[in-house]
């Protein structure tokens, strides 16, 4: 273990209205610091209800104690953690003493960079307690924790590990070279190579960054005037972003309104109707609705199930042929003799924006279109981990060329040489300086 020589300490809550606020100590102070801090005796692991109080005898808050003696805590270090009330002249002050006693404020990420360079967690993991802080939605959340629990290391290691396999039946190619009469068997190490190509490729499948995990899908609700596209997102959102009237054109701006759908994030857009209109204003969100067509990700095309809607399907299809459309009858509740289930087919539904008949079906339409419905075993990873695993890949698909041109063993190892240095950047095992500053720089201070 590393011995680090300054003990930090920094407030790990956000700044803002709280029940309950953290203070974090990592370092060989942090004993002494509790003593000092609380008048007690730290106990590994065990809390304690304690009075904090300042130098000169003052209690600053009472609150909850707790020690980890190093090397079974989150940094490998001493830690203490102090829970008072959300206060932020609390949290100051406290923070003030603890500095006074023998620490200093800790960097971005500095607790987590010492788990790792005390080799707590390897490089995958430590981003992924920034990606977890990070995630803002339900498979974000899950994929991150999974690797910050090491699920992605786990099987990086099995891939090195099969790659120094095969470099050591490589090597021993080498060693021997092809003796008169003898031929060398190179299947084993092709057989590796193979392997490693294919599970990279499964594994490259598999794997998402938090960028596509935390993006909400734009969903764009257009239609004819008075289709109720502005009742729909006032249900679908539970709030009342647009207003409702039977007056043919209420609706002129782009009205965005975040919702989660079966926990997942999306953005709802209400638009103008779709008419032809000798209005400026009313043809100006015409002309925006049609702009926000291009941007969406998906569409909900809603008209009146009593309407004439002959080429109006057609239109839409045209202006974003790119796009999933989601084709949807409304008002279904004024024909009491269509139900929403007889009528549904796979791309059209019919709903009530009024009474909500339908609508959790449209809702489950929209998730599986959007993919929103969370797939088990989505890995979280940087572009970084993406990049390196297809040079890796690369590398192997370049070995097995030439070991099937003959090239020679040596030019054959050196595929094997510059993979293990990408798992070891990776990993974190040789990372430069300045990519472990990028990663560590970005984590909110007090993590
Ligand atoms: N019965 C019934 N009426 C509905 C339903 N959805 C909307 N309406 C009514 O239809 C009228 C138009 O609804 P809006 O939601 O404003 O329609 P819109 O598509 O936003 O209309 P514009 O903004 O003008 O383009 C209102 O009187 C709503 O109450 C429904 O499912 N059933
Ligand atoms: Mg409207």
């Amino acid at each position: 273990m590393l011995e680090h020589k300054e003990t930090i300490a920094a407030i790990s809550t956000p700044t803002g209205r709280a029940g309950i606020g953290a203070i974090r100590v990592s370092g060989k102070n942090s004993k002494k610091i509790y003593q000092a801090l609380t008048g007690s005796k730290p106990e590994h692991k065990r809390a304690q209800y304690v009075s904090f109080v300042s130098s000169s005898s003052e209690i600053i808050d009472k609150g909850v104690s707790l020690f980890f003696k190093g090397p079974s805590s989150y940094t490998g270090e001493d830690v203490m953690e102090c829970f008072t009330h959300g206060s932020r002249f609390i949290l100051d002050a406290l923070l003030q003493e603890i500095i006074v006693l023998g620490a200093r404020p800790a960097s971005p990420g500095e607790f987590t960079q010492r788990a790792f360079l005390n080799g707590k967690i390897d490089l995958i993991q430590a981003e992924a307690v920034a990606d977890l802080i990070d995630s803002n939605s339900k498979i974000a959340a899950r994929s991150a924790l999974q690797s910050m629990q090491g699920v992605f290391s786990d099987k990086i290691f099995a891939l090195k590990a099969k790659i120094i396999e095969t470099r050591a039946l490589i090597e021993a190619m080498l060693d021997f070279p092809d003796e008169e009469g003898t031929e060398i068997d190179a299947v084993p190490a092709i057989n590796n190579i193979k392997w490693c190509i294919n599970s990279i490729n499964q594994l490259l499948a598999k794997t998402k960054t938090g960028r596509m995990l935390n993006k909400a899908p734009t969903i764009a609700i257009v239609g004819k005037p008075n289709a109720g596209k502005s009742t729909l997102i006032n249900f679908l959102s539970g709030a009342n972003p647009a207003i409702v009237s039977n007056t043919p054109g209420t609706t002129r701006d782009l009205i965005r309104e975040p919702v989660l759908l079966r926990e997942q994030p999306a953005v709802l857009v209400d638009t103008a109707g779709i008419q032809n209109t000798d209005n400026p204003i009313e043809q100006e969100g015409v002309d925006r609705t049609f702009k926000m067509l291009e941007q969406a990700d998906l569409i909900l095309c809603l008209v009146d199930i009593g309407a004439d809607n002959q080429g109006f399907q057609e239109q839409i299809k045209d202006a974003a042929s790119d796009i999933d459309c989601i084709f949807v009858k409304n008002k279904i509740d004024l024909y009491k003799n269509i139900e929403a289930d007889d009528t549904t087919t796979n791309s059209e539904l019919v709903i009530s924006a009024k009474t909500g008949e339908g609508i959790e079906r449209l809702i489950d339409k929209i998730c599986s279109l959007l993919n929103l419905t969370g797939e088990e075993d989505i890995i979280f990873a940087r572009q970084r981990h993406i990049d390196a695993l297809s040079r890796i890949q690369a590398h192997m698909k370049e070995a097995l060329t030439n070991i099937d041109e003959k090239a020679g063993m040596e030019i054959v190892a050196e595929s094997f040489r510059r993979s293990l240095h990408e798992f070891d950047t990776v990993i974190g095992k040789t990372t430069t300086d300045d990519i472990l500053e990028n990663i560590f720089s970005r984590f909110c201070i007090g993590k």
